[in-house]
């Protein structure tokens, strides 16, 4: 009986353990340049709910987000940073979005970078 107890009392225990560990740390690649891509990324990624932390480092190019598990998903908040202009690994901003970026802020987003070899060279 009292063997009994103990087992409910702990499956109630890690019931309880797991409902309120819901805020998830998750890491991801976001294109951009300078300290305003850096607001404007974390402005986006915070506008989503659920999200509570957002860090950009623009050396790395890697957001580090916190956000509540059972409110959003990481596949949202990629999206969000999307339309806001800035290439995440899962989502790639519109090109008409991307165009309106100030020039400071417009990342190299060439994947293949057959065509744009010309911008290196300097042969006169
Ligand atoms: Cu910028």
């Amino acid at each position: 009986m009292r063997r009994k107890m103990l087992s409910i009392l702990s499956m109630l225990l890690i019931g309880t353990v797991a409902v309120f560990a819901q805020s998830k740390t998750e890491k991801f690649e976001v294109k951009g340049n300078c300290g305003m891509c850096e607001t404007r990324i974390e402005k986006a990624a915070k506008s989503v709910e659920g999200v509570t932390e957002v860090s950009w480092d623009k050396e790395t190019m890697m957001t580090k987000v916190v956000f509540d598990d059972s409110k959003t998903s990481l596949d949202a908040i990629q999206k969000a940073i999307a339309k806001a202009g800035h290439d995440t690994g899962k989502h790639r901003a519109s090109d008409e979005v991307y165009n309106k970026l100030p020039g400071c802020c417009k990342y190299d987003r060439s994947e293949s970078k057959d065509d744009k070899e010309d911008h290196h060279g300097h042969q006169h």
